[in-house]
């Protein structure tokens, strides 16, 4: 079997999974959020990770029922935990800019919410700068929709893309998900501290929440509560962890 036929065949049979990573508040280390990020559970090969098949998944359409499935499964885990009793924080999924710009993508979140009884509020969604670039396309009406529903939104990946201050403004982007790549190379008198700084200034200025990506080591944490970087989340937080593993940290408040 090709990838494609072999995934097409996951997708039906459901062999998706969502690991979770927590995001948590720079100061305290509250937990703020967590985040999805898929795996494909495969007989023989075992968890395998996005990055060997989303881009296949966004080359033949799959994307669309893999994206259906992952949102799905995140206000199914939400709608579980809050029936265990478990103190919830939002859930943030990952949406493609092939997936904004094909799907009703706001639609679909709606029916999920309204399917497992989850308040907006418990959801947010991170999308890459390039899909939110051009007004009047369907990438930007579904941004819009998402809004609307009360869902927070995210710049995944920031710095990579091309996005300008007026369209973060313009689409009323609520956080901005610093690319790993500035926070990995965050030392004690590094040049890039400094423009680590400049983001979280020019974010607060136009009302973002900043959250650093790729947090590894103490330094860089010490370094990122210095510059008043609002969230963290990496490795030195946590991995990615199965769901179960993921009720171990919403314990982990204050
Ligand atoms: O979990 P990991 O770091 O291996 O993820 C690798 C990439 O796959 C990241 O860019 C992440 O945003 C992307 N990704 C993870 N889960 C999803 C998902 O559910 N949908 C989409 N479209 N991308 C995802
Ligand atoms: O593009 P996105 O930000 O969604 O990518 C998330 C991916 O980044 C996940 O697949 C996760 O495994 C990976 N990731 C999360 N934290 C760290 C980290 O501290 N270091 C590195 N190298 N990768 C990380
Ligand atoms: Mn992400
Ligand atoms: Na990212």
């Amino acid at each position: 079997l090709t990838l494609q036929a072999e995934l097409k065949r996951a997708v039906e049979n459901r062999c998706l999974a969502l690991y979770y990573q927590p995001r948590v508040h720079a100061g305290t280390g509250k937990l703020t959020s967590m985040e999805a990020l898929v795996r494909w559970n495969h007989p023989e090969r075992g968890i395998v990770p996005p990055d060997a098949f989303i881009p296949v998944a966004e080359a033949t359409g799959l994307i669309l029922p893999i994206g259906e499935q992952v949102i799905d499964m995140a206000c199914r885990q939400l709608a579980e935990w809050q029936a265990a009793g478990v103190p919830v924080v939002p859930v943030s999924i990952n949406v493609s800019p092939y997936q904004l710009e094909q799907q009703q993508v706001g639609a679909v979140l709606a029916a999920a919410l309204q399917r497992y009884g989850i308040d907006a509020a418990l959801l947010e969604v991170e999308v890459t700068e390039s899909a939110t670039v051009q007004q009047g396309t369907n990438a930007a009406g579904e941004v819009a929709a998402i809004k609307a529903l009360g869902v927070k939104l995210y710049v995944d990946d920031f710095g990579t893309g091309y996005s300008s201050l007026s369209q973060l403004k313009r689409l009323d982007m609520d956080g901005l998900k610093v690319d790993r790549a500035f926070t990995g190379s965050l030392t004690h008198g590094a040049s890039d501290v400094s423009l680590f700084r400049a983001i979280v200034s020019i974010g607060h200025a136009i009302g973002m929440t900043i959250v650093a990506e790729g947090v590894e080591t103490r330094e860089q944490l010490a370094i990122l509560q210095e510059l008043g970087c609002d969230e963290v989340q990496g490795y030195f937080i946590s991995r990615p962890v199965p769901a179960a593993d993921a009720l171990a940290l919403f314990g982990r408040r204050t």
